[in-house]
């Protein structure tokens, strides 16, 4: 007995690691990406991949230039155990990047992370990526609101106002970039979560991971959800979106009184059968 319950406890354990494998780690073997030669993730995975890049293209990314540093190749995203996984591969270093080829003293930083998950255009959820913020519109630090703050890195905040994005420039349209920490009457703290930004062993591509519980959130269900980034110039932009349709078991069905009461009645016919047939 002791020994069929210890065998069933290792299945039930073993089936839920296999269902619960992602891991915020900056590797995306969980994916099933291999940045550099695989961005198709594995089945099931929502994903927006656009990586078109090269250098014989003046560094075109679309709608602007950059080249590699400036390319977002792919976003995906996925949920499990009550809980978002996004995860994203790109050109840009944590620190930022020139463009390639070079313009000027042209220098932007990566954004944050977005989420409108009821469907009105609006990012309502920001996730801090590397606690840079408020760069110039040349990108460069140094305009007296320039701010890094790397305890800020995890924090997710509930954005009440467009005004609490940065924008990037006019050829992306001013699309949303960075948390705007100038308006914290529009920023609402709801908690930190683990981001990790780190260097793909490909070259030229780094990767971000990142969870949030959907116990933090306010969404609703059956609609395109976004999930938006972009550096601070909006040169290259990616977006992913996924329906979330919460799985909602069958109803048991319950017998009726009138059929529980056919039931006992044959149960006892039975059982009179029998004990006639072991008096025999
Ligand atoms: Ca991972
Ligand atoms: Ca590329
Ligand atoms: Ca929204
Ligand atoms: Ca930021």
């Amino acid at each position: 007995m002791k020994k069929d319950f210890w065998y069933c406890l290792t299945v039930v354990l073993s089936i839920c690691t296999s269902l619960y494998g992602f891991q915020v780690d900056g590797d995306l073997a969980d994916w099933g990406v291999t940045p550099g030669s695989n961005l198709q993730p594995n089945p099931g995975i929502n994903s927006w991949i656009e990586d078109f890049v090269d250098y014989n293209n003046q560094g075109y990314v679309g709608p602007a230039y950059g080249g590699q540093p400036y390319d977002v190749e792919a976003l995906y995203v996925t949920i499990e155990g009550g809980n978002i996984f996004f995860a994203m591969v790109l050109g840009m270093p944590p620190e930022g990047s020139y463009p390639v080829p070079r313009i000027n003293n042209d220098y932007y930083y990566p954004g944050d992370l977005g989420l409108d998950l009821n469907g009105d255009g609006h990012f309502e959820y920001g996730i801090e990526f590397t606690g840079h913020s408020d760069n110039s519109p040349g990108g460069a630090p140094g305009n007296n609101s320039y701010t890094y703050d790397p305890t800020k890195i995890g924090n997710v905040y509930e954005i009440t106002n467009t005004q609490g994005w940065n924008k990037g420039l006019s050829i992306s349209d001013y699309a949303p970039t960075e948390i705007n920490y100038r308006k914290p009457q529009y920023l609402n703290l709801i908690g930190n979560t683990t981001v990790v930004y780190v260097q793909s062993s490909e070259p030229e591509h780094y990767v971000v991971e990142t969870s949030i519980p959907l116990s933090w959130l306010q969404y609703d269900i059956g609609i395109n959800w976004v999930f938006h980034w972009t550096m601070t110039c909006s040169n290259d932009i990616g977006e992913v979106m996924m329906i979330y349709t919460p799985y909602t078991p069958p109803t048991t069905t319950v017998p009726e009184p009138a059929s529980l009461v056919l039931i006992g009645i044959a149960i006892v016919g039975i059982y009179i059968r029998k004990t006639k047939i072991t008096v025999k």
